[in-house]
């Protein structure tokens, strides 16, 4: 069997997000329950959480697609010979190649997940002011 190339440029960034979100998630009570740090942590949480659904598919994707050519690879060798080549494996050959945007993903998503976390943090900061006010006026 020829040995797989695994997307470390993926799964490298979906076990740090993991990391980030098993810690936050021990640490809970604590950063939570600082109510000026509450919306910053939740949008960190948010930031890690969808920049792991990103990278985590991308990473997914890129497994599969590979499985999936090898099938074509009869006798393992790590070669496609001619009558291992098919419109078939042709196809699946063409979709491990096309991976610029599963590759770069890791980038994208960053960007992606940070304005999402931004919004949240606004949203929930603004959110959070107006109830306050609401209560002094009260
Ligand atoms: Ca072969």
């Amino acid at each position: 069997m020829n040995e797989m190339s695994l997307p470390y440029h993926l799964i490298l960034p979906s076990l740090i997000s993991i990391l980030v979100l098993g810690i936050i998630g021990l640490k809970r009570k604590v950063l939570f329950a600082n109510r000026n740090r509450k919306w910053f942590w939740i949008s960190v949480t948010v930031f890690f959480g969808i920049y792991l659904l990103i990278v985590g598919g991308a990473t997914v994707v890129d497994i599969s697609a590979e499985l999936a050519l090898q099938k074509f690879d009869l006798n393992g060798d790590g070669f496609f010979s001619r009558e291992e080549i098919t419109p078939e494996q042709e196809e699946a050959m063409r979709n491990v190649i096309s991976d610029t945007g599963r590759n770069i993903s890791f980038m994208t998503g960053l960007i992606f997940s940070g304005i999402m976390a931004f919004f949240v943090f606004i949203f929930g900061r603004i959110s959070w002011n107006i109830k306050r006010t609401a209560q002094v006026l009260k």
